[in-house]
Parts: structure tokens; C-alpha cells; sequence
């Protein structure tokens, strides 16, 4: 396992409803040109559950009744500090789903088995790796944990994801 200085808080927050899931796509910063939750960095004054919303609210334009799902921790090799992640879903929200500078918002089907679907089904191969190990706990209402560490090349190295 990698070794890591400084642990930082982030979140990361999906819309699921109707048998679809709300993923952005990254526009800039960490992780461009992948497909993810909206989250981003806790700060100092707030929660994890307030980020979320914020996040959420900046990256899609929406208010969501969040709750937590889940928990993960990553270590980058070459990043000064290691991501403790804390996730979070909802079934509903309010407001308009809007682009942003950052994040363009997409819906995905949840079901590979329906492929006439009105949406895509989730794009995993344009996901971080880890994504598809503890998306299928997160759309079973199953909180979970896990720990991946990721070479500088952005392959996942070592990895694990359990249920709680
Ligand atoms: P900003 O840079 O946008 O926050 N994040 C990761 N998500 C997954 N699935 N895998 C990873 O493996 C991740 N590393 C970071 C946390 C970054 C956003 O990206 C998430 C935040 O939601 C390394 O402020």
C-alpha cells in the first residue's frame, strides 16, 4: 500500500431516480474528462453533508435531500495527500440540472439489460477505476466502504470494497 502525508475530506453526491443515475462529466481539474459524482473539497466552517449539497448545488445547479452512502479512501502516488471520500445519494431534488464551467451533467441508465433505454448505460470504461466495484452497493442501497491506491499513470494499483 502506499504511504500518504496529509489526509484531505471531499464528497462526492449521485441523483438516482427512475432507473437512472445523474453523472457529470469533468470539464477541468482533477480527474478531467471523466464522469463522476459532483462533489468536491469540505471545507473548514462546514460538514461533509453540507459540502455535498453545496457541491451539488454548484456542479449541477439542483438541491438534493442527500444522505450518506458510503466511504472511501484513496492514495494517489505523487499527490501530497490521500482523499478520504465520503459519498452520498439521493432519490429526489429540486431546481433545474444545469451545466456548469466545471461539470456537464448526464443521465445514464441503472439496467445494462434494457438497451433501448431513453439513456446510455453507465459509462464505466470513462469512470475512475474504482467506480465500478462499489457502484452496484451504492444502486443496492448498501452502504459500503473501501481503499484503492493508484499508480501515477492513474491505474488502480491495490484495491478493496466491502459492505458495512
Ligand atoms: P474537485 O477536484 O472537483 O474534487 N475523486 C474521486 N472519485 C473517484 N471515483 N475515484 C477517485 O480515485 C477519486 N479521487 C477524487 C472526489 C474531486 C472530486 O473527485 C472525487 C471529488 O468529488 C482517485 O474539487
Amino acid at each position: 500500500w502506499l504511504a500518504f502525508d496529509k489526509i484531505k475530506l471531499y464528497t462526492n453526491a449521485f441523483i438516482v431516480e427512475e432507473g437512472r443515475i445523474l453523472l457529470g462529466y469533468k470539464k477541468r481539474g482533477f480527474g478531467k474528462d471523466l464522469y463522476n459524482g459532483f462533489g468536491g473539497k469540505v471545507e473548514p466552517e462546514e460538514t461533509p453533508l453540507q459540502a455535498a449539497i453545496r457541491e451539488m448545488e454548484e456542479e449541477a445547479g439542483i438541491t438534493a435531500p442527500l444522505r450518506k452512502c458510503g466511504t472511501l479512501f484513496f492514495v494517489c502516488d505523487g499527490l501530497d495527500h490521500a482523499f478520504h471520500i465520503d459519498l452520498y445519494v439521493a432519490n429526489d431534488y429540486t431546481g433545474n440540472i444545469t451545466e456548469t464551467d466545471e461539470m456537464r451533467p448526464e443521465w445514464f441508465a441503472i439496467s445494462e439489460d434494457t438497451p433501448s433505454a431513453p439513456h446510455p448505460p453507465i459509462p464505466y470504461k470513462q469512470m475512475w477505476a474504482d467506480d465500478v466495484f462499489w457502484m452496484p452497493m451504492l444502486l443496492a442501497n448498501r452502504p459500503f466502504v473501501g481503499r484503492a491506491d493508484f499508480a501515477k499513470d492513474g491505474t488502480m494499483q491495490k484495491w478493496w470494497f466491502a459492505e458495512v
